[in-house]
């Protein structure tokens, strides 16, 4: 899958690609991820990258011809991919959507600065507009950084059986299940019982049941869009039961 990051931050890029998975999956030929220097294909000699707004007001745009031809650059190392601009404005990033793009045949992320990009260049060389969230940043090269980790882990090879993308939260709709490990009693509490057991069909069914109640309790949105196993059905009728019982 190949990577390419347009920006006039490059060094922002660089030591995120050169670390952990994504040194990895580099090494392991799985990703060929690179960030392009916007300003390497601006003209000039103080090679700008951005200019006054037509209209007036504060503050400068992205121009269009550096970022025209770093496309074109990033488009010969990956013809077919996809060109992603990173905005608040875009379409909201979600595991589903990692997945569709793990599944692509690589990206290109153009990441804007100062105010925001030309039009022309949203409307004539960008094929989807991505968000990663309500909120506003200065650039586009975090959001950058986010996507390729997340849909990096998901390329087969990448992360070993244990760790796999299958077991994830979000993969079922649900988040995952508490964590422990050694000491058995930190700061006066103790590990669950069952997970001391050896026991490991309870181990799974309490992973499940906690899976579930956790994210009815952080974040019940995420069940609204879901369908409800026999098990899950059970479960969640039990603690309405219990809850019933308390308040009277
Ligand atoms: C493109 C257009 C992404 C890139 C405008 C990028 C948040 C996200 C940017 C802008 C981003 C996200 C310019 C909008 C500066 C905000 C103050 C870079 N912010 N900016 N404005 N949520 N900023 O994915």
């Amino acid at each position: 899958m190949k990577f390419v990051v347009l920006t006039i931050f490059p060094e922002m890029i660089d030591p995120f690609l050169g670390s952990g998975m994504l040194r990895l999956a580099a090494e392991r030929n799985i990703i060929d991820a690179r960030a392009l220097n916007i300003r390497d294909y601006a003209e000039g000699k103080h090679r700008p990258t951005d200019d006054k707004p037509y209209g007036g007001g504060c503050g400068m745009v992205m121009k269009p011809e550096p970022l025209s031809r770093a496309i074109g650059a990033a488009s010969e190392i990956a013809p077919t991919a996809k060109r992603i601009l990173l905005t608040p404005q875009g379409r909201p990033f979600n595991q589903a959507m990692a997945h569709e793009f793990a599944a692509s045949d690589g990206l290109i992320f153009i990441c804007g600065r100062y105010e925001g990009v030309d039009e022309r260049i949203c409307q004539e060389l960008v094929d989807e507009e991505v968000s990663i969230g309500d909120y506003v940043m200065t650039g586009g090269e975090l959001a950058a950084t986010v996507i390729i980790d997340a849909v990096t882990r998901l390329l087969p090879g990448v992360l070993g059986g244990d760790e796999s993308a299958a077991k994830d939260s979000f993969s079922g709709g649900l988040l995952e299940h508490a964590h422990y490990t050694r000491p058995y009693t930190f700061e006066g509490k103790s590990v669950p019982d069952v997970l001391m057991s050896g026991n490991h069909a309870n181990i799974e069914k309490w992973r499940r049941k906690t899976s579930l109640i956790r994210t009815f309790l952080k974040r019940p949105d995420l069940l609204e869009k879901r369908a409800f196993s026999r098990e899950e059905k059970d479960v969640l009728t039990e603690w309405c039961r219990r809850i019933e019982e308390i308040v009277g």
